[in-house]
């Protein structure tokens, strides 16, 4: 029976895997590795434990390993300019918590976005900061610009005076006012925190705030999103102050934070293959980063002309990877949800600025992300036609079992890796078969 199930479990991925090659898959978290990263990912380095730094291990075995490290932070240095990088979180939450860990002590206050204006769930009460023992007091939000209300968050910091102020957000549709909210922030002395995990592959790639050179001291990020790698997170900083020691102490209370504050072994699997992740942002990110922003603002503009309430448009509707769309008309995000779904168009329903942030799991908006349909190589042309799909199932009420089928069809041309090394020539779905039944 044990073999059965394990045989049932080894099926039911080879189906996900082929449901998603046919499918539109649209969250704006995910993406598809590469055939070099993905290959590192099934080796031996799976299965052992690296503790520490390279050079200072608590395990024998890592004399590979730390050279793999030592390149992988490299790598990482290179692509976002910076002498301090960290790839050892294993997720982006968990980067976050590193440095929930190394800033604050629990009772402190910190500011960041509400929930409902895109905050990541891990800044809420009832996620790692909360959990931390520390109150977020939530900066203003403008649902015509759909950023913060610069005036009111200024205010607001100078009356908080928080210890940390966090910036950065899960439907992050144009850039953090970082520039503009500088001096407030430096006359309190906030530490600044950038979540980026949604849009660092875009910042890498030349094509959104770049956040270190606007004032930021710590970003963490995931490298799974527009970044396109294996799913990690990362901390990359610029620490405060002038005096090298003071940054140095600065950052060894991040990697304090990292290790041992929230991980044990890094999964060293994942980290070689970010190592060629990074290595193939370098090399195609920013013509990657350019496509991703171009497919969004199409997308957006067809479903705006369908007659679709996409939110940000007096601002272009989104300088990301993400739009989001107003779908209570259409009957909520939920329902829309779940009709595209079943036509193979994959995303998911979303609070939006004016929802009820108690009711999560009914809320008027849908989040689309273009990063993956860019990555398999559509451009703005395809953007026409998936916004047509889209609007069948969610506004004209096709059956989308009957739109499933046109999306199947559609899909067959974009089932390929670009911006890697071997662009255009991998699949995108594999199922790599090591074992014989
Ligand atoms: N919750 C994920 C997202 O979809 O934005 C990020 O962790």
């Amino acid at each position: 029976m044990s073999m059965e199930d394990a045989l049932r479990v080894r099926e039911l991925v080879k189906q996900h895997t082929k449901w998603f090659e046919e499918s539109l898959p649209m969250i704006a978290s995910e993406n598809v590795i590469s055939p070099m990263a993905m290959e590192l990912m099934i080796t031996d380095l799976h299965n052992r434990y690296a503790e520490g730094l390279p050079g200072k291990r608590y395990y024998q075995g890592n004399i590979y390993v730390d050279q793999i490290e030592e390149i992988t932070t490299e790598l990482a240095k290179k692509l976002f300019k910076t002498d301090y990088a960290d790839v050892r979180p294993i997720s982006g939450t968990n980067a976050n918590q590193a440095v929930l860990f190394a800033l604050t002590s629990p009772g402190d206050v910190i500011t960041g976005p509400p929930l409902e204006g895109g905050a990541h769930i891990s800044s809420a009460k009832f996620g790692a900061v909360g959990m931390r023992g520390v109150t977020k007091i939530e900066y203003p939000f403008d649902v015509e610009e759909m950023n913060l209300d610069v005036d009111l968050t200024a205010k607001l910091i100078r009356q908080v005076k928080p210890k940390v102020a966090l910036f950065g957000r899960s439907v992050f549709l144009f850039p953090a006012p970082i520039k503009e909210l500088k001096d407030v922030l430096d006359e309190v002395g906030a530490r600044v925190w950038y979540d980026g995990a949604h849009v660092l592959g875009l910042i890498a790639g030349g094509k959104f705030q770049d956040p270190l050179r606007e004032g930021v001291h710590v970003v963490t990020g995931s490298t799974h999103k527009t970044l396109p790698g294996p799913q990690r997170g990362i901390i990359i900083a610029n620490p405060p102050g002038e005096d090298e020691e003071k940054k140095a102490k600065f950052w060894k209370k991040i990697q304090r934070g990292v290790f041992p504050g929230v991980i044990s072994n890094h999964h060293l699997h994942t980290m070689a293959a970010l190592a060629v992740s990074l290595a193939e942002h370098i090399e195609f990110g920013a013509k990657y980063a350019d496509q991703i922003v171009r497919n969004a603002k199409a997308l957006a503009q067809a479903l705006y002309e369908y007659g679709f309430k996409v939110l940000g448009e007096k601002r272009g509707f989104t300088e990301s990877h993400t739009i989001l769309v107003d779908v209570k008309e259409q009957g909520g995000g939920r329902r829309v949800a779940v009709d595209l779904e079943k036509a193979n168009i994959i995303c998911n329903f979303n609070l939006l600025p004016y929802d009820d942030p108690r009711k999560p799991m009914n809320p008027s908006g849908i989040r689309l992300g273009v990063q993956e349909l860019t990555r398999v190589g559509m451009k703005e042309s395809e953007m026409q036609h998936v916004a047509d799909l889209i609007k069948r199932v969610a506004m004209d009420n096709e059956p989308p079992e009957k739109v499933r089928e046109d999306v199947i069809a559609f899909k067959k041309d974009y089932t390929k890796v670009h911006y890697c090394f071997g662009d255009g020539e991998y699949p995108a779905y594999p199922f790599y078969e090591l074992f014989r039944v």
